[in-house]
């Protein structure tokens, strides 16, 4: 944050201080003195409060063979039991665990006691098929019922599951299946998006017919959009008739603690993925507390995450925190545009949604959308419902959080700006809803029990006020494992020797406010800029872009710049049609004073391109390494298959 921005406090409302989980700053200070005092002890005492455990563990951590930590080690429990047994034995089996709006608007409800049985045939159809503890199975389905069913069933026989993102090309597929050793494959005919119905199992055949996939001996297939679809006999079976006249009772396995729930495949900062491999009973407790403390989960809330469940913040954050903690949350199929961009918050007021989770891309697109066409614009729906909103994926700029805050919010929801990882499981730098100040544009401070701290190349922790990279100082229950096969890789990335191995490297920048020591998450690393010997988070530019009022969005990258060591390229999607010719070399002009205006004349993009997007991720991820690329005027050479519109890369050529 530039000194010259106006920093805005936001003090959560008294009667969030009142009623919430963590109340007020007093409350939240206690929690981080506990942990402080009693590491151990904190997180052992909520471990045995917050899960229910079929033989207790006597060892809180086990730090001998460190990097590879392991929490309540002895303990026994299964996830699914945690999930979905207890909530019905505690009277909650007629509670709505699951509404699922389709893509096409049909809704469809799901007690905790269905999802139960649901869960029990599936699981009892796997174990009949031969899939048992400690096996890998591959889910390659679309936002459905039955991808929450699958996760918890394989959760219940203690099968690892592994989601690959009903986006992702067959060749991403196959490559996953090949590192899992996955013994089944979980995918559907086709999913609906948009209004229309794409297919998945041809894709799914394709990924199989590649090599190196022997290890599949199933396939269970969903059916969803109908019409033709390639069943291979002896191999592939549906899931309607593999779960038919199944029991509804299915025992599950209790498995130990660090018992691998899921493997989740991530980009790194090489090209091949990392499969970070998760715990069950230390993932479980993060996600729950996680739930419990920045999101003040409460029975009668009504919780939505829009992510996909391909990505962490879909497994924390839909198959199992809010399962965990007895809430009732949405599903939803589709997309936020269609049938027009008021959707989400068509299904707020439908579903009186009262906690709202989604992602800085989502909202700076549905600004854009909103200011083109005021019809969808969220003040024309009563969003009355909500008292709590969440922000997750990347660092929200101001101007975004403000729009949030004040057109979703009306100006009474606290926003959570939660910071985390695939690696960490959970939350780990957020706002406590009842408790701390917000600041746009911050994460604020530590989730109690994370030791985070901004240090230096040595691993000496800077001062407050000055950039650095972001680490954890001790190990927390839902941190990542290994990465899957690859223990070495886990060790080299993640407790690198610059920081004598002592230290969990996040990846992403980080400064500290001066005065509050609140935390603003600069990027990552290899996104911040040396300029003329000055450090700069491509994000400070980034959020004074959008802050013009004709930007939409704006992705910053640095190129090599022989005088200045790095120069500044922008990339930006203006609110209006992509200018060219005298019209564009005017709005440069005008962006480039802006930005010079706003943080100072050394963070004016020597170079502003136009596009009508960004190219993303599927998962909305802007791709900076190939913006980088572009920005050096060099072809794109990178892997490409993850790109969700790949034609706007001819726009930012340059
Ligand atoms: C949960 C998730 C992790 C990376 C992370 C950081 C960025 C996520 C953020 C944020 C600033 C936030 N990130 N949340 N940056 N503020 N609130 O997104 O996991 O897909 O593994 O991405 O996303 O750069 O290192 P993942």
């Amino acid at each position: 944050m530039s000194n010259e921005q106006q920093v805005r406090i936001y003090n959560p409302s008294e009667e969030m201080v009142k009623n919430a989980a963590v109340s007020g700053m007093d409350g939240y200070r206690a929690l981080c003195k506990e942990a402080e005092d009693d590491y151990e002890g904190f997180w052992g005492r909520r471990a045995k409060e917050l899960l229910d455990w079929k033989e207790p563990f006597t060892q809180v951590l086990d730090e001998s063979n460190a990097p590879f930590f392991k929490w309540f080690a002895d303990g026994k429990l299964n996830v699914s039991y945690n999930c979905l047994d207890r909530n019905v034995n505690n009277g909650l089996g007629d509670k709505v665990a699951l509404i699922f709006e389709a893509d096409n608007g049909d809704v469809t409800k799901v007690t905790y006691k269905d999802l139960l049985a649901r869960v029990s045939k599936f699981a009892n159809a796997l174990r009949g098929m031969g899939v048992k503890k400690g096996d890998r199975v591959v889910i390659y389905l679309p936002m459905s019922i039955e991808g929450v069913v699958a996760m918890q069933a394989c959760a219940r026989v203690g099968a690892t599951h592994s989601i690959v993102f009903g986006g992702f090309s067959a060749q991403a597929l196959r490559d996953r299946i090949e590192d899992a050793g996955a013994v089944a494959l979980i995918t559907s005919d086709g999913q609906h998006r948009g209004g229309k119905a794409l297919p998945l199992k041809p894709i799914a055949d394709e990924a199989l017919s590649l090599g190196g996939c022997d290890t599949i001996k199933n396939v269970v297939v969903v059916k969803r959009t109908g019409g033709d679809c390639n069943i291979v006999a002896g191999r592939d079976v549906w899931f309607h008739d593999a779960c038919e006249g199944q029991s509804e009772v299915c025992e599950p396995e209790w498995v130990e603690a660090e018992h691998p729930l899921f493997i989740l495949y991530t980009s790194g900062s090489t090209g091949k993925p990392k499969g970070v491999q998760h715990s069950s009973g230390g993932y479980l407790l993060q996600a729950v507390l996680s739930m419990k403390y920045s999101f003040d989960i409460k029975l009668d809330d009504i919780f939505w995450c829009t992510a996909d469940i391909g990505w962490v913040t879909g497994h924390t954050f839909i198959s199992y925190g809010p399962l965990a903690c007895g809430a009732t949350e949405i599903v939803f199929e589709g997309v936020p545009t269609y049938p027009d961009a008021g959707r989400f918050w068509k299904m707020i007021q439908d579903h009186k949604v009262t906690i709202f989770y989604t992602a800085p891309t989502a909202i700076r697109s549905l600004i854009k959308a909103a200011d083109n066409n005021p019809a969808v614009h969220p003040t024309k729906y009563d969003l009355s419902s909500l008292r709590l909103l969440g922000s997750v994926g990347e660092p929200i700029n101001p101007a975004a959080w403000q729009w949030y805050y004040d057109n979703v919010g009306g100006g009474r929801c606290p926003i959570v700006d939660t910071f985390w990882q695939t690696e960490t499981g959970a939350h780990v730098i957020t706002p406590m809803p009842g408790a701390t100040p917000m600041v746009p544009g911050s994460c604020t401070l530590p989730f109690p029990g994370i030791q985070a701290a901004v240090v230096d190349e040595t691993g000496t922790e800077v001062p407050w006020g000055q950039g650095g990279i972001l680490v954890i100082k001790r190990p927390w229950p839902s941190m990542i494992r290994t990465i899957w096969g690859d223990p070495e890789r886990f060790k080299k990335s993640y407790y690198p020797e610059d920081f004598k191995g002592k230290l969990y490297l996040a990846g992403d920048g980080a400064i500290r406010d001066v005065e509050t020591g609140y935390f603003t998450i600069t990027g990552r690393i290899d996104d911040v800029l040396n300029v003329s010997g000055h450090r700069m988070g491509t994000m400070e530019i980034e959020s004074a872009l959008v802050a013009h009022e004709k930007v939409a969005e704006a992705a910053v990258v640095g190129r090599p710049d022989d005088v200045t060591g790095e120069a500044i390229v922008a990339f930006v999607v203006l609110k209006g049609p992509r200018p060219t010719g005298d019209e564009a070399a005017a709005v440069i002009k005008e962006l480039q004073n802006w930005v010079g205006h706003e943080i100072g004349p050394i963070a004016k993009p020597k170079d502003i391109r136009f596009g009508e997007n960004l190219p993303k991720t599927r998962s909305g991820k802007i791709m900076r390494r190939l913006l980088r690329q572009l920005a050096k005027g060099e072809d794109v050479t990178q892997d490409t298959s993850t790109l969700e519109n790949p034609h706007i890369l001819e726009q930012l050529k340059g």
